[in-house]
């Protein structure tokens, strides 16, 4: 009985975590912050709150966590000590002890290229072995004689020639060789040298024992990494397609337990679990199993298994998920049924959300399988495009237009675009709406319900975006300083910091509406005494009956309805304008846009 207490006390904790990852990540950007380094800084929590989760793993002695499966590499000690001469590259931090001046040069150099640490890539074995991150369970486990055989697509553009080949390498040397038909290396038009004739000579060594294994796809302009997955896919002619980054290493048994799943049933589409090879000391660290879910502005994120896996209480088996992130096999017949990939998602973003959507809807299913583990390079930045948030916003727009029906609304309000005429581009929409008829594939609505019951609905919104005072229209209301829970008046920079939502409840949140039904919004609060307004979570200050209900109409005052003050500006001791409440004097309000008129 205490182990059932502490399994499902360290599940909760799990949640919480995964709740603490997405709260925290909006909550990051300010302005002045770019969208490149949002980005980063998601990546960055993702990664920690899946460390945290490890350590509260081991903690808990329900399992062992936060291995450190490859040795790191040792630098041989300085003969005398240089100085580091980047002390501000992420590169150095952790890494880069005993490096000659010329040889951080180098390595400095690389790294702002490529993202991650190619001069270590460089003098590392192309066969290097890594440890086994498997859970011991699927050791155990035996996968049928006749299993699909497969073609492993690598995409790539501007990735390092060693990285490359550790790939291919790393392949070979893991999958049996009656299942490996072939490999394809697609590569979107890099633009370095390096990858021509040295790759070439890489490929002709592999021939002479593998004749034939290695084919190339090259694109003579960047077409986007779904169009990239669908010329590798084009390409083969396995039984299976497994579609892969290239910087990635594959690893022992990696493939069985994919093909035994696509065997069984081959309208699923699996992914492993992948492992990270941290970009500076491409040192592998062991990743926790974790579905792949995303937000209403569809960057995806990792959540925790269904209850039921749960409660099976065997990390080894497959658990289903929401979406892909990417990484994934499936049966090439049944990938090019229901649509391949949407060849009009340009650059990065929104393309594996689609997929999975859309497999979901049309007839087949998305599944994690623990016991296969790619371990793949998490880049310090990655080279498609300057601004990733960019092309992700048009491709979410573009799988909304599609797929999401009525939910539409919520990828234009997580955006802060308005709900009609936004004024991006997002490509033409007409094959994939047909697609989409000729499959019969189901409404959104069956998908919410079934698949992804998290998702908030959103249903009670009635306005969102910026919150604005007509005394003083260059300032707008900002959720303030975080830790914190004061809202503040702040010169309007029109970011997440300071979307504010409107509801039927008569509930202001301030600050990224959450996504998913486990989080909980701040709620803009009158506390009763004193004329400091302040922010708390929605859900505990319901229980708690705090003052969080307000009557608001589009350019009229906002009052509480319990305590009749009114939310208003008035200049503060430091003569600066600031938020307040008091007695209500006639102050009137907007908010930027309206789902429908109030
Ligand atoms: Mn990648």
């Amino acid at each position: 009985m205490k182990t059932y207490v502490r399994r499902y006390g360290i599940i909760g904790a799990f949640s919480l975590f995964v709740i603490y990852m997405m709260i925290s990540w909006r909550a990051g950007k300010s302005s002045g912050v770019t969208d490149q380094e949002v980005v980063r800084r998601k990546l960055d929590r993702i990664e920690q709150s899946l460390n945290k989760l490890a350590k509260l793993m081991e903690v808990s002695g329900l399992r062992s966590s936060t291995e450190t499966l490859f040795q790191k590499v040792t630098q041989e000690k300085p003969k005398g000590m240089v100085p580091k001469i980047y002390p501000n590259s992420y590169l150095f931090t952790k890494w880069g002890d005993g490096l000659s001046e010329k040889e951080q040069k180098e390595a400095e150099g690389l790294y702002q290229i490529y993202g991650y640490n190619v001069f270590l890539s460089n003098r590392l074995p192309l066969d290097r072995q890594l440890p086994d991150s498997r859970e011991q369970r699927c050791l155990a486990k035996s996968y049928p004689k006749d299993l699909p055989n497969i073609s492993v697509v690598l995409i790539y553009i501007n990735e390092a020639l060693s990285v490359i080949k550790r790939a291919i390498r790393s392949i070979i040397t893991h999958t049996p060789e009656r299942l490996l038909k072939e490999i394809i290396l697609v590569d979107d038009c890099s633009t370095y040298n390096d990858l021509g004739q040295p790759l070439q000579d890489y490929i002709e060594e592999i021939h002479k024992e593998r004749p034939g294994l290695v084919k190339k796809v090259h694109h003579d302009h960047q077409m986007g990494l779904a169009q990239s997955r669908i010329s590798g896919w084009e390409q083969a002619t396995a039984d299976v397609v497994v579609i892969l980054d290239a910087h990635i290493e594959a690893t022992e048994g990696w493939a069985e337990p994919l093909l035994a799943r696509i065997k069984a049933d081959r309208t699923v589409v699996v992914s492993p679990v992948f492992d990270k090879v941290h970009f500076d000391d491409l040192h592998v660290e062991k990743y926790y199993a974790a579905t792949h879910g995303f937000d209403w502005a569809l960057w995806c994120m990792y959540e925790s298994f269904s209850s039921e896996w749960q409660k099976m209480n065997d990390v080894s088996q497959p658990g289903k998920s929401p979406s892909v992130m990417g990484i994934f096999a499936a049966d090439r017949g049944f990938l090019g049924e229901i649509g391949g990939l949407d060849g009009g998602m340009s650059v990065y973003g929104g393309e594996n959300v689609e997929l999975g959507i859309r497999v979901w809807l049309c007839g087949g299913s998305v599944e994690v399988v623990p016991c296969s583990r790619i371990a793949h390079i998490e880049r310090a930045h990655k080279p498609y495009a300057p601004d990733l948030s960019l092309p992700m916003r048009r491709n979410a727009l573009r799988v909304a237009e599609v797929w999401l029906d009525e939910y539409k609304k919520n990828v234009l309000v997580s955006w802060n675009l308005p709900l009609k005429d936004h004024g991006i581009d997002i490509g033409d929409v007409s094959e994939r709406k047909k697609l989409r008829e000729k499959l019969k594939c189901k409404p959104f609505r069956w998908y919410m319900e079934n698949v992804y019951p998290s998702l908030e609905t959103w249903e009670n919104l009635q306005g969102y975006g910026v919150l604005q005072n007509s005394l003083f229209k260059n300032y707008c209301v900002d959720q303030g300083a975080i830790p914190g829970n004061i809202p503040i008046l702040h010169e309007c920079h029109f970011q997440s910091p300071q979307y504010c939502y409107y509801n039927t409840d008569g509930e202001i949140i301030i600050g990224m509406i959450k996504s998913h039904k486990y989080n909980s919004n701040r709620c803009l609060i009158d506390p009763d005494s004193g004329s400091t307004p302040t922010l708390h979570s929605c859900q505990l200050a319901k229980q708690n009956q705090l003052h969080m209900h307000w009557d608001f109409k589009q350019g009229q005052a906002i009052r509480n309805k319990a305590t009749n003050r009114c939310l208003e500006i008035a200049q503060g001791e430091n003569t600066y304008y600031e938020l307040i409440i008091q007695q209500c004097s006639g102050q009137s309000w907007s908010i930027q846009h309206l789902i429908k008129s109030f």
